[in-house]
């Protein structure tokens, strides 16, 4: 099942700082965030802003709101097309390659993989005027210091950037080369979007969402990071039951994860068709000759396997989650409107909680250890942060949304959304390792969870 549930995603993009894999992604705005009303039931593409999400064990994520927006570039021409992003680590900066779709590529940069981001340039990095060809940028620094970035749709163009990483080297001009150092590439078997490339055991890999419509996850190699490229098999082929598709590929503690999008979040209330699409994930194993094994449809796959067990000892933020759909989330303060011009320029890290909490929705954690650094005695007591302009019962289970409950506590009205405090009740019988299920009932108002732990 996609990853997220809180808002729609797409474009995955990895990037492992440290122990932590962070996933910058696209975000499909929902209906109620389309600032015309005559556009909210539209198939189209309304997206404004990119989000980040974080994990340490693969299965719960915490996510970080919206990392940069359209608004982060002043030379936008039109307030629609926060494509496909991919944010690279370099010298200890992180930039941030953006398709303004129909306007070029631009770059943001940040000392942090949080943000705030700032356009350096103010102006795009990569415009091919002519066409509306230029999105998904990826970019790959390779052994020997040189950073190759790749894009395109239908057609496949690559460029060398400095070592600034932003700008383009325009002296290196080869057979092929348009002006100003891009090069346009013979067309890749069954290439359509989506480039993603990596480099691994001495093969470059040129991963992509295949031929539209359906798209796939395709792929090839090469010998070189510029070509000629090779296709390969498919990593996932073409089903009915998806549409479009984006991959990100990266090494994380010891496995290999291919993640992807699809319409399963939106399938769960329609097969009507629009642009809300899913983000998620699966493990990819590699054969001897470098080729990538063929995995099934997301749908098909078994759970993915959790890296390490979640500590409930700690202060876990309410947005930190495997499961939560029918839940939204926000950045403290700051309310997305869904109109450019509310939005505010790239925050950084910034406290998050979750809200709209209504009657059976829950928030389900994967593998929480209730034994963690406490022998076999187990958790005593929980306790959430929250604020309401309401009432909500919170029961907290092991292991399904009717599992045995080790406690019940219920956050009463703090007078104001803005004024949080803590709710606390005793809790029985959590030893070992278990799913924890929040679960919601007897809500009414306006309820905000911010963090939570057991002791
Ligand atoms: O998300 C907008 C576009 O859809 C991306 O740029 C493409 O790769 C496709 O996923």
């Amino acid at each position: 099942m996609p990853l997220f549930q809180t808002k729609f995603t797409a474009d995955p993009s990895p990037l492992v700082v440290g122990d932590t894999l962070f996933l910058y992604t696209s975000h499909d705005a929902s209906p109620e965030d389309i600032p015309d009303p005559n556009e909210r039931n539209s198939a189209g593409f309304y997206m404004y802003d990119w989000l980040l999400w974080s994990t340490t064990d693969m299965v719960n994520w915490t996510e970080h709101g919206a990392v940069a927006s359209l608004k982060d570039f002043s030379w936008r021409s039109r307030d629609n097309g926060a494509w496909a992003i991919q944010t690279v680590e370099h010298n200890g900066k992180y930039y941030l390659y953006a398709p303004l779709h129909g306007h070029g590529i631009g770059v943001l940069v940040s000392d942090s993989p949080y943000g705030p981001f700032k356009d350096p340039l103010g102006e795009p990095l990569v415009w091919q005027k002519e066409h509306w060809n230029d999105i998904d940028p990826t970019v790959f620094t390779d052994d020997d210091g040189k950073t190759y970035m790749y894009w395109g749709n239908p057609h496949t163009y690559w460029c060398e950037l400095n070592d600034d990483m932003v700008s383009v080297k325009k002296d290196k001009p080869s057979a092929a080369s348009l002006s100003n150092g891009i090069t346009k590439l013979p067309h890749i078997d069954r290439y359509q979007e989506g480039p993603w490339l990596y480099k691994k055991n001495g093969w470059y890999y040129l991963a992509y969402a295949s031929t539209c419509c359906p798209e796939a996850l395709g792929y090839a190699m090469s010998k070189n990071p510029t070509g000629p490229w090779e296709t390969k098999g498919y990593i996932m082929r073409p089903t009915q039951r998806d549409r479009g598709n984006h991959p990100g590929i990266c090494d994380y503690k010891g496995h290999s994860y291919v993640f992807g999008q699809n319409y399963d979040l939106m399938h769960l209330e329609t097969f009507e068709h629009h642009e809300r699409r899913s983000v998620t994930a699966t493990e990819i194993t590699y054969n001897e000759d470098g080729t990538i094994k063929e995995v099934p449809y997301w749908l098909d796959q078994k759970p993915m396997q959790q890296l390490q067990w979640l500590n409930p000892y700690r202060r876990v933020e309410a947005e930190t989650m495997a499961w939560g759909f029918g839940l939204k989330s926000s950045k403290m303060n700051i309310t997305n409107t869904g109109v450019i011009a509310d939005m505010p320029a790239s925050t950084g890290k910034r406290n998050m909680y979750i809200y709209d909490i209504n009657d059976g929705e829950y928030i389900r954690l994967r593998g929480v250890d209730f034994s963690a650094g406490k022998s076999d005695k187990g958790a005593k007591s929980f306790s959430i942060t929250a604020s309401a302009e309401g009432t909500a019962v919170i029961t907290l289970r092991l292991d399904s949304v009717d599992g045995p409950v080790i406690g019940t506590v219920t956050v009463k009205n703090t007078g104001s959304v803005n004024k949080y405090r803590a709710f606390s009740s005793k809790v029985k019988n959590a030893v070992g390792v278990h799913d924890l299920y929040i679960c919601f009932s007897n809500t009414n108002g306006d309820v905000r969870l911010d963090w939570w732990q057991f002791k």
